[in-house]
């Protein structure tokens, strides 16, 4: 190894030293933002250190609790933090890690490591972004505690007493100073990714229990001694499956150790979901490929060694994924991660190790499982003649497109401006809501299509079938970037209107249209969701009107209460009335509340955890209408799913 020169020793001090103010300062250059999203993130952080620990072998059990006052107490029965002075640094070595930025992994030798990874910041920064901070090491039959307010230390480290266990505990209280919006853990967002990280590392168990609700009720234990497999099956319990048990797939090479759980199900979609090193890698990358060209070339071998498909038939490769859900895992010591959102494995040498292993073990499990083999290519056959269907029937919304002059269709009522990035397109529930929307929008940048009726349940019917319906045609057609899970099928660059806002009504059956449209994007035009192009519109719930002309607007029951409270406070007359639907706005109403970009509030649709976003989508559109209903009676008063 090459002689370290003074100046680059310098260098790397410096970079190490570096302290909290700067996360303070910038607080989004860190974890992303300062909303919910960023706030649930400090979790993560924390956590990264602890799965770390587990994925060397030293740690199986983690706790977290969220606590009576907000707090998050997270506890690991890990080596615990190093105490020992760092050599370059002079300092505890906890002392570096919980103060400085960048330290955190700068001397841990994991192979595997998540912390320091994507977003990996350390624990440092959550210290910085904390009001109040307390960590408990337990190390050598000691016990050291350390403590801090605003990433200022106010208890240096000291020993409290002795132990006969090994490992880290902290607990954290988000500063509001920097949290704005929110500082209130959500039970559901932390739930869903440790129930991942619990299939993802099936040696731990996570246990999860929020102290703030009375009744004590809301605890979990999440432990899966099946790994991908059980997620495989977890994802599914609302899908038919075609097989037993899905086929699980586990080898190592070139210390990439790849775990793998396939099952083929009675739906047409592909949701297949792949991490390294416990990151769920949704843009892709070399693992997905080399899966894919296994995959691919497996059934191919098989089907040709066994007469299975007739020549005639062309298969392609997402042919052999519709209706299959797979969980792929690997484990990468130095992962390169690229794409837009750094969620893309680029390292070459895990494409041919992911392909050696499926590729022969998958043509073991064929030979051994002949049944399954024919069941499976069977429907392989299908989901080929299908894609050839929807071939001819997108060419048919094209033509029928380029016969009606301008190629839109009839009850789009357009926008004046051409340029997508300042259009907007309202998805109007309704031909009379639709009729308002219409006249009370601003039509140089919104255009309206009113929807007629229940839309289609994409996640039900094949996907040629589904290029037959009516308002999916007016939508695909109105929309420009065509449909499908391929890019040649889908383009975004074609998008007409860079804001698709979908208005319905706020209620059962409101959210059952938009959760229907919902499906659709996900599902068929993906990308669309991805890149935040899909909003929801927000009608408000009551209208309040006092003193002749006087009108207030709520859009929850505490705000309308508080109105009331208000006007009777200055003995006003008044009169509340709840809307039923958009249909009882007028143009005016409609815009003032709802469509004007002054005064609005759009909801993003956003997918945090693509795993989950499978999952709901496969349990509201199910077959099994109570779960449905159940979801959607809950959510009903909420304008969005939270996905
Ligand atoms: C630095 C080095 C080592 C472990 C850790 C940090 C560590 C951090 C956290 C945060 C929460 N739980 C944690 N557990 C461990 C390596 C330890 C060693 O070499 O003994």
């Amino acid at each position: 190894m090459a002689k370290e020169k003074k100046s680059d020793y310098k260098a790397e001090n410096i970079q190490v030293l570096e302290g909290l103010e700067a996360v303070r300062k910038r607080p989004a250059m860190y974890i992303g933002d300062t909303g919910q999203r960023g706030l649930h993130h400090l979790i993560n952080e924390v956590i990264d250190n602890s799965i770390d620990e587990a994925m060397e072998g030293h740690c199986d059990l983690i706790e977290i609790i969220i606590n009576e006052d907000g707090s998050i107490t997270i506890t690991d029965n890990g080596r615990g933090i190093p105490v020992d002075e760092h050599p370059k640094i002079k300092l505890p070595a906890v002392e570096v890690v919980l103060t400085k930025l960048h330290a955190g992994g700068k001397f841990d030798s994991n192979t595997y490591k998540v912390s320091g990874g994507l977003h990996g910041v350390g624990v440092s920064c959550v210290n910085g972004l904390s009001s109040h901070f307390y960590a408990e090491v337990h190390r050598d039959g000691e016990i050291y505690v350390m403590e801090f307010e605003h990433g200022k230390t106010v208890q240096p480290l000291k020993v409290k007493g002795k132990t006969d266990k090994t490992g880290t505990t902290i607990t954290f209280t988000p500063d509001p100073e920097i949290f704005k919006q929110t500082t209130e853990f959500k039970y559901e967002i932390i739930a869903t990714r440790m129930r991942e990280l619990a299939f993802l590392n099936p040696q731990i168990t996570i246990l999860l229990r929020d102290d703030r609700d009375d009744d004590g009720e809301l605890e979990d234990e999440f432990h899966y001694d099946g790994g991908v497999k059980d997620f495989v099956q977890y994802l599914d319990e609302d899908r038919e499956p075609m097989m037993e048990e899905p086929i699980l797939i586990e080898g190592e090479v070139d210390m990439v150790p790849v775990e793998l759980a396939i099952q083929y199900n009675g739906s047409y979609s592909q949701n297949v979901h792949s991490y390294v090193n416990n990151i769920n890698t949704r843009e892709g990358g070399t693992h997905i490929s080399g899966f894919r060209r296994a995959l691919t070339r497996s059934l191919k071998k098989y089907a040709k060694d066994n007469n299975l498909i007739k020549s005639d038939i062309k298969v392609s490769g997402s042919d052999f994924r519709e209706g299959m859900t797979a969980v792929l895992s690997v484990k990468v010591p130095e992962p390169q991660f690229e794409g837009q959102t750094k969620t893309k494995l680029g390292n070459s040498e895990v494409q041919s190790a992911v392909e050696v292993i499926v590729y022969e073990q998958m043509n073991e499990y064929l030979e051994r499982n002949p049944k399954t083999a024919k069941t499976i290519l069977e429907k392989v056959i299908l989901a080929a003649e299908a894609r050839q269907a929807a071939k001819k029937a997108r060419k048919l919304i094209q033509r029928k497109s380029a016969m009606s002059g301008g190629g839109l269709p009839g009850k789009l009522a357009d926008c004046s401006i051409k340029d997508p990035e300042h259009s907007e397109i309202y998805l109007v529930e309704g031909d009379s809501a639709g009729g308002s929307a219409k006249m009370g929008r601003n039509r140089s940048f919104q255009a309206i299509l009113p929807l007629r009726g229940k839309i289609l349940n994409t996640e039900k019917a094949k996907i040629n079938r589904i290029l037959k319906n009516n308002e999916i045609q007016a939508m695909i057609t109105a929309l420009g970037a065509g449909v499908g899970h391929s890019e040649e099928d889908f383009d975004l660059d074609n998008l007409r209107y860079h804001k698709i806002i979908i208005m319905t009504d706020a209620d059962v059956d409101g959210s059952h249209i938009r959760t229907l449209l919902l499906t659709f994007f996900y599902r068929y035009m993906k990308p669309l969701v991805e890149g935040g192009h899909v909003y929801i519109a927000t009608p408000p719930l009551y209208r309040i009107s006092y003193t002749r002309d006087n009108i207030e607007y709520a859009w929850d029951d505490d705000t309308r209460d508080k109105i009331i409270k208000d006007l009777k406070s200055s003995r006003k007359k008044f009169d509340v009335s709840r809307y039923k639907g958009l249909g009882e706005m007028n143009p005016e109403q409609l815009w003032e509340t709802t469509m004007d970009p002054e005064t609005r509030t759009l909801q993003r649709v956003t997918v945090e955890n693509a795993a989950a976003a499978d999952k709901l989508f496969s349990r509201l559109m199910g077959s099994d209408v109570k779960p449905r209903r159940e979801f959607i009676e809950q959510n009903a008063k909420y304008a969005t799913l939270d996905i």
